[in-house]
Protein backbone atom coordinates (compact mmCIF):
# COMPACT_ATOMS: atom_id res chain seq x y z
CA UNK A 1 0.00 0.00 0.00
CA UNK A 2 1.53 3.24 -0.96
CA UNK A 3 2.43 5.28 2.26
CA UNK A 4 -0.29 8.75 1.59
CA UNK A 5 1.91 12.08 1.38
CA UNK A 6 1.64 14.12 4.09
CA UNK A 7 2.40 17.98 4.57
CA UNK A 8 2.29 19.18 8.31
CA UNK A 9 2.38 22.96 9.57
CA UNK A 10 4.06 23.99 12.61
CA UNK A 11 3.34 27.42 13.56
CA UNK A 12 5.26 27.17 16.92
CA UNK A 13 5.02 29.63 19.00
CA UNK A 14 3.88 32.30 16.06
CA UNK A 15 0.40 33.75 15.25
CA UNK A 16 -2.64 35.73 16.18
CA UNK A 17 -6.27 34.79 15.91
CA UNK A 18 -6.00 36.85 12.69
CA UNK A 19 -3.21 35.61 11.46
CA UNK A 20 -4.28 32.24 11.61
CA UNK A 21 -7.30 32.90 10.40
CA UNK A 22 -5.75 34.25 7.34
CA UNK A 23 -3.71 31.10 6.63
CA UNK A 24 -6.85 28.93 7.33
CA UNK A 25 -8.99 31.03 5.09
CA UNK A 26 -6.15 30.64 2.40
CA UNK A 27 -6.27 27.17 2.30
CA UNK A 28 -9.98 27.08 2.27
CA UNK A 29 -9.85 29.01 -1.06
CA UNK A 30 -7.67 26.44 -3.04
CA UNK A 31 -7.70 23.15 -4.32
CA UNK A 32 -5.40 20.82 -2.34
CA UNK A 33 -4.57 17.67 -3.99
CA UNK A 34 -6.58 14.61 -2.36
CA UNK A 35 -3.46 12.41 -2.33
CA UNK A 36 -2.16 14.85 0.59
CA UNK A 37 -2.57 14.44 4.06
CA UNK A 38 -2.89 17.95 5.31
CA UNK A 39 -2.00 19.07 9.10
CA UNK A 40 -1.70 22.23 10.64
CA UNK A 41 -0.51 22.84 14.45
CA UNK A 42 -1.30 25.88 15.61
CA UNK A 43 -0.05 26.92 18.99
CA UNK A 44 -2.83 25.26 21.42
CA UNK A 45 -4.52 28.37 21.95
CA UNK A 46 -5.96 28.65 18.20
CA UNK A 47 -6.75 25.13 17.91
CA UNK A 48 -10.57 25.69 18.38
CA UNK A 49 -10.47 28.64 16.32
CA UNK A 50 -8.05 26.64 13.26
CA UNK A 51 -10.53 24.11 13.65
CA UNK A 52 -14.19 26.22 13.56
CA UNK A 53 -12.86 28.30 10.62
CA UNK A 54 -11.19 25.36 8.95
CA UNK A 55 -14.04 24.61 5.83
CA UNK A 56 -11.95 21.86 3.92
CA UNK A 57 -12.61 19.02 6.22
CA UNK A 58 -9.78 17.45 5.22
CA UNK A 59 -7.48 19.24 6.89
CA UNK A 60 -6.44 18.14 10.46
CA UNK A 61 -5.58 20.11 13.05
CA UNK A 62 -2.49 19.09 15.21
CA UNK A 63 -1.52 20.64 18.68
CA UNK A 64 2.28 20.93 19.43
CA UNK A 65 2.58 19.05 22.96
CA UNK A 66 1.48 17.40 24.98
CA UNK A 67 1.23 15.96 28.71
CA UNK A 68 1.22 12.70 29.66
CA UNK A 69 -1.84 12.52 32.22
CA UNK A 70 -5.64 13.24 31.59
CA UNK A 71 -5.79 16.03 33.95
CA UNK A 72 -4.94 16.95 37.32
CA UNK A 73 -2.35 19.36 38.89
CA UNK A 74 0.10 20.19 36.09
CA UNK A 75 -0.33 23.85 35.64
CA UNK A 76 0.22 25.13 32.48
CA UNK A 77 0.02 21.63 30.93
CA UNK A 78 -2.78 20.30 28.48
CA UNK A 79 -3.65 17.08 27.65
CA UNK A 80 -4.49 14.85 25.12
CA UNK A 81 -8.19 14.20 25.88
CA UNK A 82 -8.19 18.86 25.69
CA UNK A 83 -6.83 18.34 22.55
CA UNK A 84 -8.84 15.79 21.21
CA UNK A 85 -12.00 18.11 23.17
CA UNK A 86 -10.49 21.20 21.10
CA UNK A 87 -10.96 19.73 17.38
CA UNK A 88 -7.18 18.19 16.51
CA UNK A 89 -6.66 14.73 15.83
CA UNK A 90 -2.54 14.63 15.87
CA UNK A 91 -0.18 16.09 18.05
CA UNK A 92 3.14 16.88 17.73
CA UNK A 93 5.92 15.42 20.37
CA UNK A 94 9.50 15.52 20.46
CA UNK A 95 10.55 18.44 18.52
CA UNK A 96 14.09 19.22 19.41
CA UNK A 97 12.94 22.58 20.26
CA UNK A 98 11.37 20.77 23.24
CA UNK A 99 14.29 18.22 23.52
CA UNK A 100 17.02 20.87 24.10
CA UNK A 101 15.12 24.06 25.39
CA UNK A 102 12.58 22.49 27.91
CA UNK A 103 14.96 19.88 28.48
CA UNK A 104 12.56 17.02 27.43
CA UNK A 105 14.13 13.17 27.54
CA UNK A 106 13.69 10.65 25.18
CA UNK A 107 11.37 8.27 27.99
CA UNK A 108 9.12 11.44 28.77
CA UNK A 109 8.21 11.38 24.54
CA UNK A 110 7.53 7.83 24.79
CA UNK A 111 5.38 8.76 27.71
CA UNK A 112 3.88 11.49 26.31
CA UNK A 113 3.40 9.22 22.57
CA UNK A 114 1.91 6.53 24.43
CA UNK A 115 -0.46 8.67 26.14
CA UNK A 116 -1.10 10.31 23.37
CA UNK A 117 -1.74 7.46 21.11
CA UNK A 118 -4.14 6.12 24.25
CA UNK A 119 -6.28 8.98 23.86
CA UNK A 120 -6.65 8.93 19.84
CA UNK A 121 -4.67 11.05 18.53
CA UNK A 122 -2.37 10.44 15.95
CA UNK A 123 1.52 11.63 16.74
CA UNK A 124 4.21 13.57 14.78
CA UNK A 125 7.18 11.80 16.19
CA UNK A 126 10.04 13.85 16.02
CA UNK A 127 13.40 13.26 15.84
CA UNK A 128 17.12 14.16 14.81
CA UNK A 129 20.55 14.86 15.55
CA UNK A 130 22.59 18.15 16.57
CA UNK A 131 24.93 19.66 14.07
CA UNK A 132 27.80 18.27 16.44
CA UNK A 133 26.39 15.03 16.40
CA UNK A 134 26.01 14.73 12.94
CA UNK A 135 29.76 15.88 12.38
CA UNK A 136 31.15 12.61 14.64
CA UNK A 137 28.92 10.36 12.78
CA UNK A 138 26.42 10.07 15.31
CA UNK A 139 23.13 11.03 13.42
CA UNK A 140 22.04 7.18 13.56
CA UNK A 141 23.12 6.27 17.00
CA UNK A 142 20.67 9.43 18.21
CA UNK A 143 17.87 8.83 15.70
CA UNK A 144 17.60 5.03 16.83
CA UNK A 145 18.04 5.89 20.30
CA UNK A 146 15.21 8.61 20.03
CA UNK A 147 13.09 5.78 18.43
CA UNK A 148 14.00 3.09 20.75
CA UNK A 149 12.35 4.81 23.86
CA UNK A 150 8.98 4.63 21.84
CA UNK A 151 9.92 1.48 20.39
CA UNK A 152 10.24 0.00 23.78
CA UNK A 153 6.52 1.18 24.95
CA UNK A 154 4.48 1.15 21.69
CA UNK A 155 4.29 -1.75 18.94
CA UNK A 156 1.53 -0.49 16.72
CA UNK A 157 3.07 2.62 14.84
CA UNK A 158 -0.09 2.98 12.90
CA UNK A 159 -1.16 6.24 14.02
CA UNK A 160 2.50 7.17 14.38
CA UNK A 161 4.28 9.69 11.59
CA UNK A 162 7.91 10.12 12.10
CA UNK A 163 9.36 13.53 11.31
CA UNK A 164 13.51 13.18 10.78
CA UNK A 165 14.53 16.80 11.76
CA UNK A 166 18.26 17.54 11.86
CA UNK A 167 19.09 19.68 14.25
CA UNK A 168 21.34 22.09 12.25
CA UNK A 169 18.70 22.44 9.56
CA UNK A 170 16.03 24.05 11.60
CA UNK A 171 14.97 27.24 10.72
CA UNK A 172 18.34 28.39 9.09
CA UNK A 173 17.38 28.10 5.75
CA UNK A 174 19.85 25.17 5.25
CA UNK A 175 17.94 21.96 4.68
CA UNK A 176 19.66 18.58 4.26
CA UNK A 177 20.34 18.14 0.37
CA UNK A 178 17.79 15.62 -0.76
CA UNK A 179 20.52 12.97 -1.24
CA UNK A 180 21.46 12.94 2.06
CA UNK A 181 17.72 13.13 3.45
CA UNK A 182 16.95 9.97 1.39
CA UNK A 183 19.75 8.24 2.33
CA UNK A 184 18.93 8.69 6.78
CA UNK A 185 15.27 8.24 5.97
CA UNK A 186 16.16 4.60 4.37
CA UNK A 187 18.86 4.45 7.44
CA UNK A 188 15.71 5.09 9.69
CA UNK A 189 13.06 2.88 7.91
CA UNK A 190 15.37 0.24 7.56
CA UNK A 191 15.88 0.10 11.62
CA UNK A 192 12.45 0.30 11.72
CA UNK A 193 12.27 -3.40 10.18
CA UNK A 194 14.34 -4.72 12.18
CA UNK A 195 12.55 -3.61 15.75
CA UNK A 196 9.06 -3.66 14.19
CA UNK A 197 9.15 -5.59 10.85
CA UNK A 198 9.09 -5.14 7.28
CA UNK A 199 5.42 -4.70 6.93
CA UNK A 200 5.09 -2.06 9.83
CA UNK A 201 7.75 -0.16 8.55
CA UNK A 202 6.80 -0.05 4.97
CA UNK A 203 3.52 1.77 5.91
CA UNK A 204 5.31 4.09 8.18
CA UNK A 205 5.20 7.23 7.17
CA UNK A 206 8.64 9.24 7.14
CA UNK A 207 8.87 13.17 6.92
CA UNK A 208 11.52 15.23 6.47
CA UNK A 209 11.92 18.71 8.43
CA UNK A 210 14.29 21.54 8.58
CA UNK A 211 13.83 24.27 6.34
CA UNK A 212 11.69 22.95 3.91
CA UNK A 213 9.60 26.10 1.72
CA UNK A 214 8.47 27.00 -1.39
CA UNK A 215 11.01 26.52 -3.39
CA UNK A 216 13.18 23.40 -1.77
CA UNK A 217 10.14 21.52 -1.19
CA UNK A 218 9.91 19.58 -4.99
CA UNK A 219 13.95 18.88 -4.71
CA UNK A 220 13.02 16.06 -2.80
CA UNK A 221 9.82 14.77 -4.72
CA UNK A 222 12.51 11.59 -6.43
CA UNK A 223 13.34 10.70 -2.58
CA UNK A 224 11.51 7.23 -2.42
CA UNK A 225 11.64 7.34 1.62
CA UNK A 226 10.63 11.10 2.03
CA UNK A 227 6.74 10.84 2.52
CA UNK A 228 6.15 14.57 3.43
CA UNK A 229 7.61 16.91 5.32
CA UNK A 230 7.14 19.07 8.70
CA UNK A 231 7.10 22.70 7.83
CA UNK A 232 7.79 25.39 10.55
CA UNK A 233 8.67 29.04 9.19
CA UNK A 234 6.91 28.44 5.48
CA UNK A 235 4.15 27.13 6.86
CA UNK A 236 3.08 30.53 7.85
CA UNK A 237 3.15 32.16 4.50
CA UNK A 238 1.40 31.62 1.00
CA UNK A 239 4.68 29.43 0.09
CA UNK A 240 2.87 26.18 2.22
CA UNK A 241 -0.10 25.80 -0.19
CA UNK A 242 3.12 25.69 -2.96
CA UNK A 243 4.56 22.99 -0.45
CA UNK A 244 1.72 21.12 -0.13
CA UNK A 245 0.91 20.74 -4.21
CA UNK A 246 4.94 20.12 -4.64
CA UNK A 247 4.48 16.81 -5.99
CA UNK A 248 2.09 17.81 -8.54
C1 LIG B 1 11.65 22.15 11.94
C2 LIG B 1 10.66 22.82 11.08
C3 LIG B 1 9.27 22.47 11.54
P1 LIG B 1 11.56 25.05 9.94
O1 LIG B 1 11.44 22.54 13.29
O2 LIG B 1 9.13 21.49 12.53
O3 LIG B 1 10.86 24.21 11.15
O4 LIG B 1 10.84 24.62 8.67
O5 LIG B 1 11.31 26.49 10.27
O6 LIG B 1 13.00 24.69 9.90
Amino acid sequence: MARKFFVGGNFKMNGSRASIKKIVEDLNNVDLPSDVEVVIAPPALYIHCAKELLKNLEIKVAAQNAFPKPSGAYTGEISAPQIKDAGADWVILGHSERRTIIKESDEFVAEKTVHALENGLGVILCIGELLEERDTGMTLVVCNRQLDAVIDKVKDWSNIVIAYEPVWAIGTGLAATPEDAQSTHAEIRQYLAEKLGEDQASKIRILYGGSVNGKNAKSFNACPDIDGYLVGGASLKPEFIDIIKSRE
